[in-house]
């Protein structure tokens, strides 16, 4: 460019200040800061321009160079400004997050429904004045089976129902708990009646097969005073097994039958329907066994320090994993050892919706 004249310049600033305003971002004013001013910038080549001039002409061309040069600087510098606010603006109306959406669906833990029954029955028994009672699950032979009338000739010592652990230093062997009755038995021997406990936990028997485990679950009841009789066996038993199943007209029926530790001793059934291949408890014509019970063996009691001719009692015991399958229609024990998460979640264990002590009915 020749012309140094007044004009010339003018025109040529007006030229580049709307370069400088027609770049609409950081990257684009960055671009046009460098055509402007960088080394092969035409800025930068009319200032080398000022070489060639006369000295005469150089100083004052020079001057107004100059000026115009910091007036192109300084609106590069107020463009910068300006579009770096408006691209933080359009980033924070990008990034900002909207605490009216409704928030993403949790996902919640499910309660095992071993636990879930066991709350369920603690509770309805909870409410009828019975305490949860608990005790080792590595017992002696006098808690697991002489105390309870159970003789040494009893197949149920048998090897190859119960689990001996090996002897130890005395001699002595242990078995694990094959019931939790040794449960009542240590309550009786160190409480006085009148006696309200319900126990549930975990049994162990030496059988393993489709629809047995070596470790499942059982809750057992017990209760002791003076003027104990059958009646108060039948009402607790309808009165729970209706508040469990939730069918206020369940029937139920109390069949003679055997235990060494009761005398006598009644099989629980409750109404059901077998029909179509599906258990249904509550409905039909047939008949389910559900649990085991009697009037505690007054040998029983006098191996607990008992006087069977001031107290009685009563006493019933059932497998937890069966009672639970029949309410929640889980039809094998799968999904009580297992633990999969896929398999809770079709049978619908939600915490929310268990019964519990703390919770209330
Ligand atoms: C059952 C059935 C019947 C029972 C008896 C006792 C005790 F310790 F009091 F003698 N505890 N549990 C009992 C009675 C258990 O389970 C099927």
């Amino acid at each position: 460019m020749r012309d140094w004249s007044a004009e010339a310049l003018a025109a040529l600033e007006a030229g580049l200040l709307e370069q400088v305003a027609e770049s609409n971002s950081s990257t684009a004013l960055e671009a046009a800061r460098v055509a402007i001013l960088g080394r092969k910038g035409n800025l930068t080549a009319k200032l080398k321009g000022l070489s060639g001039l006369a000295p005469e002409q150089r100083k004052d061309a020079g001057r107004a160079l100059n000026r115009l040069k910091q007036s192109v600087e300084a609106a590069i510098e107020a463009r910068k400004g300006a579009l770096a606010d408006r691209e933080l603006e359009k980033r924070l109306e990008a990034e900002c997050i909207d605490v009216t959406l409704p928030p993403r669906k949790m996902n919640v833990g499910h309660l095992h429904p071993l636990p879930q029954a066991i709350e369920e029955l603690v509770a309805i028994f909870g409410e009828m004045g019975f305490a949860w009672a608990e005790g080792p699950h590595v017992e002696d032979d006098f808690h697991n089976f002489s105390a309870l009338n159970i003789l040494p000739d009893h197949p149920a010592r048998q090897e190859q129902d119960t689990f001996y652990l090996p002897p130890d230093a005395e001699g002595l062997q242990k078995v694990l708990r094959t019931h939790t009755s040794p449960v009542q038995i240590r309550t009786m021997l160190s409480q006085q009646p009148p006696i309200r406990i319900i126990c549930p936990g975990r049994t162990f028997r030496s059988d393993h097969d489709a629809t047995h485990s070596p470790m499942f679950h059982q809750v057992e009841a017990l209760a002791i005073d003076e003027a104990i009789h059958m009646g108060h066996l039948k009402g607790t038993l309808v009165a729970f097994l209706r508040a469990y199943f939730g069918i206020d007209d369940l029937p139920v029926r109390f069949r003679p039958s055997y235990f060494p530790f009761t005398e006598p001793s009644a099989e629980v059934d409750v109404g059901c329907d077998r029909s179509g291949g599906r258990l249904t408890v509550g409905a039909g014509k047939d008949w389910l066994e559900i649990l085991g019970s009697g009037m505690v063996h007054p040998r029983v009691l006098q191996n607990c320090g008992l006087d069977p001719e001031r107290y009685q009692g009563f006493a019933f015991g059932m497998g937890i994993e069966r009672i639970a399958m029949l309410k929640y229609g889980i039809p094998d024990l799968r999904p009580f050892f297992e633990s999969d998460i896929r398999r809770m979640r079709h049978y619908g264990f939600l915490p929310l919706e268990v019964p519990s002590m703390v919770r209330g009915l």
